[in-house]
């Protein structure tokens, strides 16, 4: 992920590309860690606890939308298509576009192989009669999907705003990738979380009950785990900031106090109120949304909201590959 990586988050060998990240990471100006690694094993649960959270409204909105779009999404791309979520994770959207477009195929992809295999059984416990065909793999790339879908159209899905995790830039990028991996005559389905208030906004990131400061904080102790770190968790506070700028939400861990302490064995100082940027959140107005879109190679056809504007959900489909000029 983009999304959940579960992870024993126990001792063991720690992945090299965490501890590269994580080292560059504290050393660098401004200080900041890839979102990725929140996700082990508590990451992943905390996440879901946020997802439930009364002030984080994207996941029930977003569901909410889903269940009145789907049937529409169901005739605008016709039948016969392979459904192919990217970051399924847990698949907990996927039932209600499944009822509704009864595809020939689903193909959830997921960088995690166990969390896929466990979300893949539990689903066709509920679709027995659907090819369910799990793939592991990094889709921020694109991909070659299995062969039995070759010859088959595909409905890609990315659903929860993770678009928004990463930078315009690397948005349009992965947009692209998708549209390469799904090939000619493809859509997407594809949600994103919109620009609003900036109370709303903070406080689906910063809650009440201090659920999405555990997990923010949860990075500092999963490094102090596996990482051989002795950074000391009580002298970080976690931040929530909106940014106009760049239309996204930011979350930092700040120092409170001056301090040092060693990962790795390397030995790092911060002063009282440096922080580490841990995630970004991007945001997108409806317009700012259709130019995401079509910089990545997708043409909107349909669009979705809730009533009060939170969240939006959009249909594409890809733009046809021309030969220049
Ligand atoms: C996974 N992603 C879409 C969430 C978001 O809203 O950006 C991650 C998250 N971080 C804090 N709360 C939720």
């Amino acid at each position: 992920m983009l999304k959940p990586e579960i992870e024993d988050g126990d001792q063991g060998l720690a992945d090299p590309q965490f501890r590269a990240d994580v080292l560059a990471g504290f050393a660098q100006a401004p200080r900041a860690i890839p979102a990725r690694w929140f996700y082990d094993r508590r990451g992943s649960e905390l996440f879901e606890a946020i997802t439930d959270l009364p002030e984080y409204y994207p996941t029930r909105t977003e569901r909410a939308i889903l269940e009145q779009a789907c049937p529409e999404v169901a005739t605008l791309a016709g039948r016969g298509r392979a459904v192919v979520e990217f970051g399924s994770g847990s698949s907990a959207k996927t039932p209600i576009l499944l009822r509704a477009v009864a595809p020939d195929a689903y193909v959830p992809i997921d960088i995690s192989g166990e969390f896929l295999r466990e979300s893949s059984r539990a689903l066709s416990a509920q679709f027995p009669e659907l090819l369910i065909l799990p793939f592991e793999a990094d889709f921020m790339h694109p991909i070659t999907l299995p062969r039995a879908i070759a010859a088959v159209p595909k409905l890609g899905f990315f659903p929860g705003s993770t678009i928004g995790n990463l930078t315009p830039l690397m948005a349009v990028d992965l947009l692209r990738a998708m549209r390469a991996s799904l090939g000619q005559g493809a859509m997407l389905l594809i949600g994103m979380d919109r620009i609003k208030d900036e109370a709303t906004l903070v406080q689906a990131y910063d809650d009440a009950q201090g659920v999405t400061a555990a997990f923010n904080l949860n990075l500092l102790a999963r490094i102090n785990r596996e990482l051989d770190a002795t950074i000391p968790l009580d002298a970080f506070r976690h931040r929530a900031i909106w940014n106009d700028d760049r239309a996204r939400i930011e979350m930092h861990l700040e120092a409170l106090h001056d301090i040092a302490f060693t990962i790795d064995g390397r030995a790092f100082t911060m002063a009282g109120g440096e922080t580490v940027h841990t995630e970004n959140s991007h945001k997108y107005g409806p317009r700012d949304a259709r130019i995401l879109l079509r910089s990545g190679g997708w043409t909107p056809v349909a669009e979705w909201t809730d009533p009060d504007g939170l969240f939006a959900l959009y249909l594409a489909e890809a733009q046809p590959v021309r030969p220049a000029p």
